[in-house]
């Protein structure tokens, strides 16, 4: 069905197919009184509105909405935005999507006191995320991801990168991949899987760590790898989860086999994460609440993007990253929710991306490509979403915002009002 935005108060997009740095992650396009044509799921027309009018009085049969393209009138559906803010849909770089349970049960240990890494120390957190995920069926895991799925979707999120890291053997593993394969072809949002299990030690291996790092690397890696389930691989390294020489083990052997590589660095302490996820070649680093200078500069030299999770600084009562250092040093910043059971239970993307204005002073500019191109950019899919541009997906979402800066200062309400994500449309509010 062919789709015509009209009547776009302000449109605000990020341009290109690659990360923005710098100065560059600020610049965006802000076009006033715009419109957006959409065929076949594919943006074909962004400018002016009344273009759009003059090209449709050229023709009777067909809105033309650029020269080259034409939009069948007949089947056409026209949204009158009212002069809203319309915005590429919002693109979640680093979620654990797929798991059984929750931990509301560690509420009450972590008022008390105890912190992320206590808790895990006690065999609880992830490691409690590993007991219930194991226990629960394909199905029972694509159900409730389908159901946040939907949510997310209502909040503006159009693609959503899965890690899997609650299975710790090679069955539970590849099944949690499994249902965000199912999910890819049986509901609307893009899903970019990456397998993580280097996420913990599971308790079985608590003594013979050597043999689960053999056991990523001579098993689940190449398993993964063999029944094509997961584009990039991921790994906690921290003192808590996994040390420098076992990251560099399993990297090396993740790239080896063909992945991408992202790595969890310097999220509970100060380490060498950062600098260890620059040299090892990874394509993103994510938290870095404790990056060191040396990290950040490695990052930016090797193009590594910075995936920053505030909505977990905020759960956790942690400090926030250096995300203005980053700009200012040339890295790539991008924002998501790190949606998980145990460290941010948020799924709506909205709230982060408040907290990077809010907390770590970016622009609303900057914030907005953090959670559009620089976010997709860090997921492999820069070349066809993040952006409100001729040729990529008709990932949309048209706001109850009448201009930018509304809805990082409206933070805690769903300021989406329609979402359209391949050209379907996916009305939030009447
Ligand atoms: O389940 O606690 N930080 N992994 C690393 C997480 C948070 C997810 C969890
Ligand atoms: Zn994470």
């Amino acid at each position: 069905m062919d789709l015509l935005l009209r009547n776009i108060g302000l449109l605000a997009t990020s341009v290109g197919v690659e990360a923005r740095k710098g100065k560059r992650q600020g610049e965006i396009t802000l076009l006033k009184n715009a419109a957006i044509g959409v065929k076949d799921g594919k943006i074909v027309y962004v400018g002016p509105d009344d273009a759009v009018v003059c090209a449709r009085n050229e023709n009777d049969g067909n809105i033309h909405a650029r020269p080259a393209q034409s939009l069948n009138k007949n089947a056409c559906i026209e949204i009158d935005c009212n002069g809203k803010l319309v915005t590429p849909g919002l693109v979640d770089a680093h979620t654990h999507l797929v798991f059984g349970g929750w931990r509301d049960d560690e509420m009450a240990l972590r008022l008390a006191g105890a912190s992320y890494a206590d808790i895990l120390k006690q065999g609880g957190g992830i490691l409690s995320t590993v007991r219930r995920t194991r226990a629960a069926s394909e199905d029972e895991l694509a159900d409730k991801a389908s159901g946040i799925l939907r949510d997310m979707l209502r909040h503006g999120t159009t693609t959503v990168e899965c890690k899997s890291g609650y299975g710790l053997n090679v069955a539970d593993e590849l099944k949690q991949l499994r249902v965000v394969k199912v999910l890819q072809q049986s509901q609307p949002v893009c899903l970019v899987p990456t397998f993580m299990g280097a996420h913990a030690i599971p308790g079985e291996y608590a003594n013979d760590r050597a043999g689960y790092v053999r056991l990523l690397c001579e098993e689940a890696l190449p398993a993964v790898a063999a029944a094509d389930l997961a584009e990039y691989c991921d790994i906690f390294i921290e003192d808590a989860a996994f040390t420098a020489e076992e990251s560099i083990k399993i990297l090396a052997r993740a790239m080896g086999l063909g992945f991408k590589l992202k790595a969890h660095a310097d999220e509970l302490r100060a380490g060498v994460g950062a600098e260890l996820a620059a040299a090892a070649g990874c394509v993103s680093a994510e938290h870095l609440i404790y990056a060191s200078d040396k990290g950040i500069d490695d990052m930016a030299e090797r193009n590594v993007t910075a995936v920053l999770l505030p909505a977990t600084s905020f759960y956790l009562d942690k400090p926030y990253a250096r995300a203005r250092d980053m700009i200012e040093r040339g890295v790539a910043v991008a924002v998501a929710t790190d949606f998980n059971p145990g460290s941010s239970p948020n799924l709506n993307l909205q709230f982060p991306m408040a907290l990077a204005c809010l907390r770590y002073k970016l622009t609303p500019t900057e914030a907005l490509t953090a959670c559009t191109l620089n976010a997709a950019a860090s997921i492999g899919r820069a070349y066809c979403a993040g952006t409100l541009e001729v040729g990529k997906n008709a990932d949309i979402v048209v706001w109850d915002a009448p201009n930018l800066d509304y809805i990082f200062y409206r933070y805690g309400s769903n300021l989406a009002h329609t979402v359209i994500k391949s050209g379907e449309i996916y009305p939030v509010k009447d």
